[in-house]
C-alpha cells in the first residue's frame, strides 16, 4: 500500500533503526541524517518517514509531509548556520537517484556551479 515502509527499502531500515545513521533532526513525519557519501561539507538527506519513491509522489500523495520535509530542510540550514545552500530532490536514475524513498538532499558549506552537472 503506498506510504507503507518497503522491505527492500534502505531508508526504510534507516527509519525503523534497522542501519545506523548519524540523525540531525527528526519531526513526527520526517527523518534528517548525514549523507554516507557527503558531495559538500553540510550534505544531510531529510526523508519522509512515509514510503513513496520519490518527490512528487510523495507530494502528489502527501502534500503536507512534502511541505514537512522543505520546513525541515530550511530549518536545518538554519542550525548549519548555512547562508547559501542547494535543496535537490534527483528524480529517476538518470538524474542520480540511486534510492527509491523520496528524499531531499541539503548541499552547503561550499560555492555551487549553475547549471549543476
Ligand atoms: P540519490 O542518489 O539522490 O538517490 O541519493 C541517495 C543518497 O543516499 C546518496 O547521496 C548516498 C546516500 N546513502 C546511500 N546509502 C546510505 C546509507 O546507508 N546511509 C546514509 N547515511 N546515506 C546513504
Amino acid at each position: 500500500m503506498a506510504g507503507e515502509p518497503q522491505d527492500d527499502c534502505l531508508f526504510c531500515k534507516i527509519i525503523a533503526g534497522q542501519i545506523p545513521a548519524t540523525v540531525v533532526r527528526e519531526s513526527e513525519t520526517t527523518l534528517a541524517f548525514r549523507d554516507i557519501n557527503p558531495q559538500a561539507p553540510t550534505h544531510i538527506l531529510v526523508i519522509p518517514k512515509v514510503h513513496h519513491p520519490d518527490a512528487a509522489s510523495l507530494a502528489a500523495a502527501e502534500p503536507l509531509i512534502a511541505a514537512d520535509v522543505l520546513r525541515e530542510a530550511g530549518g536545518i540550514a538554519g542550525e548549519e548556520k548555512l547562508d547559501s545552500y542547494r535543496i535537490v530532490f534527483n528524480t529517476g536514475s538518470g538524474a542520480g537517484q540511486t534510492v527509491f524513498h523520496a528524499h531531499a538532499h541539503l548541499l552547503g558549506g561550499r560555492g555551487m556551479q549553475w547549471p549543476p552537472g
